[in-house]
């Protein structure tokens, strides 16, 4: 047999081959879908959206108007989503540090920092994407509260205990929970909020799904269970305050990004399969680190 295995070594700040591969992913990443509809308002977000759709987009008879009103109501959901988020980060004012784990192009970070005037820091293994980050947030001004860095969100450096909030939208399953609740232990304050929204998969359907393995194959990732997220926060002092099952909200999005012919993917049928057949969910859990 033979095999050609990546011989490089991890080098900072990933720290394994798999996180190389993860973070060549990010660094190459350029979906339209993930661009235009930043573009719109300059809040580049890499998560999905939630809530009903707008489906006369549908009906729009020009073309060149169908995939613009498309666009923005794909973003409008997608911001719903991070907004959902941000208000569950507790009550913060504008000296308080949040961390943003898993940053992405950044859209996270400054829409809580909209919200509350905190600070924020953003961290990303993706050397493109935080660069991209730090230079929106520069153009909006902001940059000396939002800041974007090039670091693994296992091991920030970042100082213990001086956070208010901290969140992974999406982001958690790249790396081993308990590895990344014990950071965010670790940066909280006592009092402070943790925040994920995350898909899961659904422990009552025994194990992961056909439809779980073809996402986690097309984004590299290994989607945890359910049950995993709450044995992991409670062996890291973050205590669940609130657990919502976001799957319902989720459906829109999708039904409606399979729709749209300039910025569908081919992952989109996967995502509604997975979660109709029970064995995907769309959670939100907020924790209390105590
Ligand atoms: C979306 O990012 C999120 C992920 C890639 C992580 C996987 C998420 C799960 C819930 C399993 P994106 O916005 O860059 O993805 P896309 O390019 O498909 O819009
Ligand atoms: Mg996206």
């Amino acid at each position: 047999m033979t095999f050609a295995p990546d011989t490089r070594t991890a080098t900072l700040p990933t720290q394994s081959t798999y996180q190389n591969r993860v973070a060549d992913y990010w660094n190459a990443e350029e979906n339209p879908v993930n661009l235009e509809l930043g573009r719109v308002d300059d809040l580049y977000h890499h998560h999905y959206g939630i809530g009903e759709a707008d489906w006369t987009v549908l009906q729009e008879d020009d073309p060149e108007l169908r995939r613009a009103r498309l666009t923005a109501e794909l973003h409008r959901l997608e911001h719903a989503q991070a907004e959902l988020l941000a208000g569950y980060l507790g009550r913060l004012t504008p000296q308080d540090r949040v961390f943003d784990a898993g940053c992405g192009r950044g859209g996270g970070s400054v829409t809580a920092h909209l919200r509350y005037g905190c600070h924020a820091d953003g961290v990303t293994i993706s050397a493109k994407q935080a660069e991209f980050a730090g230079a929106q947030a520069r153009k909006r001004g902001i940059d000396d509260k939002v800041r974007y860095h090039h670091r693994n969100m296992l091991d920030t450096g970042f100082e213990t205990g001086a956070y208010a909030a901290s969140w992974n939208n999406e982001s958690t399953m790249y790396v081993e929970l308990d590895l990344l609740f014990a950071e965010h232990s670790r940066l909280l304050r006592r009092g402070g909020r943790y925040v994920t929204i995350t898909g899961c998969y659904n422990d009552t359907y025994g194990r992961a799904s056909r439809e779980v393995s073809l996402i986690n194959a097309h984004y590299i990732c290994d989607i945890h269970p359910r049950s995993e997220y709450f044995r992991a926060m409670a062996r890291n002092r973050l205590v669940p305050v609130h657990v919502a099952d976001l799957t319902e909200a989720a459906i829109p999005y999708w039904e409606l990004r399979r729709q749209a012919d300039h910025l569908v993917t081919g992952i989109e049928d996967t995502f509604l399969d997975a979660y109709r057949n029970g064995s995907f969910q769309y959670l939100l859990i907020a924790a209390d680190r105590v």
